[in-house]
């Protein structure tokens, strides 16, 4: 990842640093299984995140970015940490993570399908194509939420979105448009650890909410945040929310569409 720091404003006095996430093109197809050894190497990553990196990154607001302790907490990294993974092919988005969790907690006392953040759930909120404009969940922001429920229940992938006129659209993914997988504790270690698969076709879903978005192509600019919710027994729990600050669709990320990468090339000594 690499930053960019943009003056903002005419008086040009405000300075903000907008992260830029370069994404790959996948040249063959994941499976979606819950297992990303296939594509993980060529897919865009910058390592494990915890609450400690979390609080030196630029977007970082304690009230917002937070975990809880309800007593026999283990220490904070323990509590969650995660690699997160995204690619890219001509149909889809690939997304995935493997996370390290103490507690997996799906139950909402006041569930309703649309509240995946009152439950453990990783979500990818994307804006295709970028803009400059600050909006929140209007014209083409879109936000795909997987509950890491092994059920996998009606509302496990979640859309919220905008489009033209609307904001705040709530529904499921639609059937067709989305493919994912939860393994849960894939490494023997604690019952809350999980690596989410997912994929989910742009067309209908990004082409849905705003009619400027177009198949992708390399150099193609989005927005990205990615906000991971562990409520670990509690209310409103734990968040972390990695790119950028919220709602506000100018906050997030600069995710560039590249072409395909290399695995990381290890040296023979
Ligand atoms: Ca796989
Ligand atoms: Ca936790
Ligand atoms: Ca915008
Ligand atoms: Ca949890």
């Amino acid at each position: 990842m690499s930053w960019i720091i943009w003056l903002l404003g005419s008086s040009g006095c405000r300075a903000s640093t907008v992260p830029e996430i370069r994404v790959p093109r996948l040249e063959s197809p994941p499976v979606i299984d819950g297992n990303l050894s296939e594509w993980k190497q060529l897919a865009f990553t910058d390592g494990v995140w915890d609450i400690y990196r979390l609080q030196q990154s630029p977007w970082f607001e304690p009230d917002r970015n937070r975990l809880t302790d309800h007593g026999h907490e283990p220490v904070p990294e323990d509590d969650l940490n995660a690699r997160y993974y995204i690619a890219w092919d001509v149909n889809y988005l690939y997304l995935g993570a493997e996370v390290h969790d103490n507690v997996n907690d799906v139950v909402d006392p006041a569930h309703e399908d649309k509240r995946w953040y009152f439950k453990d759930c990783v979500a990818w909120f994307v804006e295709a194509p970028r803009d400059e404009v600050s909006e929140s969940f209007g014209q083409g922001d879109n936000a795909f939420c997987f509950v890491i429920d092994a059920r996998k229940p009606k509302y496990g992938a979640w859309w919220r979105h905008g489009a033209p006129g609307k904001t705040y659209i709530e529904e499921p993914i639609p059937e067709g448009a989305v493919d994912y997988a939860v393994a849960m504790n894939p490494w023997g270690r604690s019952q809350g650890d999980f690596i989410l698969e997912a994929r989910v076709k742009m067309a209908p879903t990004l082409g849905q909410s705003d009619p400027a978005w177009h198949p992708p192509v390399i150099g193609d600019i989005y927005g990205l945040e990615i906000v991971h919710t562990d409520p670990d027994g509690g209310d409103y729990g734990g968040h972390f929310l990695i790119y950028g600050k919220g709602d506000d669709d100018a906050t997030w990320g600069k995710m560039v569409l590249m072409g395909p990468i290399r695995p990381v090339e290890r040296k023979a000594n």
